[in-house]
């Protein structure tokens, strides 16, 4: 490694990046990571660092997120009994650590990619994953749930007369989790509730980018009581030598320490809601945070343990960059060079038609739940910060909250990806469509995502949503498709919402130059998409049937290379693509398809509920008989390329032109 290389790594120790990993290649479970010697701990995180930032350099992944949890990963373990007890991490973007010290060493390697680990917490994988996570906030509900049934076992034991273990539940959160809203309706229960749930709350003052808003300036508070901590954690030591016998007197300075503590904090949020608060802690210092552990396993009432934590630690690129290096591609390791592409994504698109359209439009804002970076809008947020509203991981409120501003007389333009707007479903009926407010949707993510698997696919936006009433759903194919559909929901006085792939645009043909027109979508003649194998079709009738290929714009890409294999097949085919997905102009459509012999509808999105199902039955109840629906099963579909789990749905090129030609 040379001199630049070693330069990156601001924590590792000595020369330890030359040799061998040694301790970590032989931990199998939390049992083996027990043994390991306090002085070896330090060791032991680097050699997980440098397993983390090898394997997520060659497979992208959460990089910044996972650096930062090393330590308090690995005292979880070195506390608490898993699986016995349950350890879940909100989100689980951080849990690759937890995957290592958890019999997954071996197959790290494979992390993201098709048919290996997942880069989430996944059931399948591991009696030591409890949930399978991805979506933001939802660890408190799931860790007292999980608490509330193991209590209930545990007193039925004690009835029996036995005497069972005292399972424990530990629920990671970081402090941009804890901007949903989803945690504050479990913490209010929780306090109800009033168990003994541990809640570890990684204060790292990031969400993606910076976590600004309240929430934040009250941890940051928290953070001052530092002095009253270390008196606490000095009184709480001497308790714990007072014999049973001498009870009042621990009584008498647990009283003092009360008082000190009303002087010091006169108010905690989350004392007032029941919890034990503990903390600021150091959430690199491990020995502090076993200890702290170790106390608050044995409270008879739900707390917090609040630590600090820095994103990145121990790699500088991500440590100065920790927003970039939140989720990551491929990377260089010695300067975190990351792979930069010159075509222009449909992210690109949206923004760049965006801020044409922003800056002649002064009623035209921008909302984005804590995507700024994954959305594109941050160039938005950067010219137009007074029109520019990160909300936090608060998918529900950023959709009401457009509601309200479409009620006095804005546009709002509310860009979440497709897979994060499944929370905000009864947001858009109740709170937009019902009152029929202007507010436009972007789903980015819309159809097949690459490597985040299962939580992540963005296949269901359609078949929640087609069935509201005033919604309209556009599918643009390419990049001038999607200005043209922003430009056109920008002025439609109604709710819509524009769904689009992570993927590059795919070149512009002239067809979508034409203007928009309600309902209809666009028709490409081979002539125009395969113009070389088109010709043999030209004045001959020797093709046997005409296809039509009806698609979603979100799989055109895919579509343009399915017709071409089937003109190469010697099949006839067109391409129709579905510019508006609702509503649906079925008398245009009908007028086009009768031109056809058969029908193949092709849609990045899952079958059931969706558009090619509906355009099926239409179709059937016009008397066509030859059509054919390609869409997501009713499954879910773990992480793989784009092309990978467009393949295991059935929808690769391959695969579709192999069911047509065998009809
Ligand atoms: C409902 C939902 N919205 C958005 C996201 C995307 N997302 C993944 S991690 C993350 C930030 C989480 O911040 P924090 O909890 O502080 O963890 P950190 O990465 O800083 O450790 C976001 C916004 C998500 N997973 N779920």
């Amino acid at each position: 490694m040379s001199k630049e290389t070693a330069k990156v790594f601001t924590t590792f120790s000595g020369l330890f990046l030359w040799s061998a990993t040694t301790i970590l290649s032989k931990i199998n479970s939390p049992s083996d990571l027990k043994k390991v010697s306090e002085k070896d701990l330090p060791n032991l995180c680097d050699e997980i660092r440098k397993r983390i930032i090898e394997t997520v350099a060659k497979n992208g992944g959460h990089l910044a997120s996972n650096l930062g949890v090393v330590e308090l990963t690995v005292a979880l373990h070195r506390v608490f009994e898993s699986p016995e007890d349950a350890i879940i991490f909100d989100v689980s973007h951080q849990c690759y650590t937890h995957k290592l010290l958890t019999g997954r060493y071996k197959d790290f390697t494979s992390l993201r990619k098709h048919s290996g680990l997942s880069g989430f917490t996944r059931r399948s994988e591991s009696q030591h994953d409890y949930f399978d996570n991805g979506h933001s906030s939802t660890s408190i509900s799931q860790g007292l749930g999980l608490l509330t049934a193991w209590d209930k076992i545990e007193a039925e034991q004690r009835a029996l007369g036995r005497n069972p273990k005292s399972r424990k539940v530990v629920v990671v959160i970081g402090d941009g989790a804890l901007t949903g809203g989803l945690a504050y309706e479990a913490l209010a229960h929780a306090g109800q509730l009033s168990k003994n749930l541990i809640i570890v709350l990684n204060d790292n003052q990031m969400s993606i980018s910076p976590n600004n808003g309240a929430i934040s300036r009250y941890l940051s508070s928290l953070t001052m009581t530092g002095f009253y901590q270390r008196f606490r954690y000095f009184v709480d030591g001497i308790v714990d030598k007072i014999p049973n016998s001498e009870n009042h007197i621990a009584k008498l300075i647990y009283r003092f320490k009360r008082a000190v503590k009303g002087f010091f904090l006169n108010t905690n949020f989350f004392a007032d809601l029941g919890f034990e608060y503990v903390g600021p802690l150091d959430g690199h210092n491990i020995k502090e945070l076993e200890d702290n552990l170790r106390r608050v396993r044995r409270l008879p009432k739900p707390v917090i343990v609040h630590i600090l934590t820095k994103k990145g630690k121990g790699y500088s690129p991500a440590e100065n960059d920790p927003a970039s290096f939140h989720g990551v591609g491929p990377f260089q390791i010695s300067d975190g060079k990351m792979e930069k592409f010159d075509t222009l994504s449909f992210t690109e698109a949206f923004n760049n038609t965006l801020m044409a359209l922003a800056e002649n439009n002064n009623k035209i804002m921008a909302i984005t739940a804590a995507m700024s970076k994954g959305t594109g809008l941050d160039t938005f947020a950067r010219h137009y910060p007074e029109r520019f509203f990160d909300v936090g991981i608060a998918e529900e409120h950023a959709v009401t909250f457009a509601g309200g501003l479409a009620a006095g007389g804005m546009i709002p333009v509310v860009a979440i990806y497709s897979t994060f707007i499944q929370r905000a479903v009864d947001q858009i009926i109740h709170d937009v469509a019902l009152s029929n407010y202007h507010v436009v949707f972007m789903f980015d993510r819309a159809g097949a995502v690459p490597q985040d698997g299962e939580t992540h696919q963005g296949i269901f936006d359609i078949a929640l949503l087609r069935p509201v009433p005033n919604m309209t759903i556009l599918s643009p194919a390419t990049a001038l498709d999607l200005s043209l559909c922003l430009m056109w929901a920008v002025n439609a006085k109604r709710p819509v919402a524009i769904r689009y792939p992570k993927l590059s645009c795919p070149s512009e043909l002239p067809s979508f130059e034409g203007a928009m027109v309600e309902g209809r979508g666009v028709l490409l003649k081979n002539a125009e998409f395969a113009p070389n194998l088109s010709l043999e079709f030209e004045d001959s009738e020797k093709h046997a049937k005409k296809m039509l290929l009806v698609c979603t714009g979100g799989i055109f890409d895919e579509t343009l290379v399915t017709a071409r294999n089937l003109l190469q097949k010697g099949v006839y085919t067109d391409i129709y693509s579905l510019r508006f997905i609702k509503p649906f102009d079925e008398n245009y459509f009908l007028s086009l398809a009768k031109n056809y012999d058969e029908v193949a509808l092709i849609e990045d999105g899952v079958k059931t509920g969706g558009v090619g199902e509906y355009i099926e039955n239409l179709l059937f109840e016009h008397g066509f008989k030859n059509i054919k629906v390609f869409a997501f099963p009713e499954r879910f579909f773990a992480q793989g390329t784009r092309a990978e789990v467009l393949s295991d749905a059935g929808l690769s090129s391959r695969k579709i032109v192999e069911r047509i030609c065998n009809r």
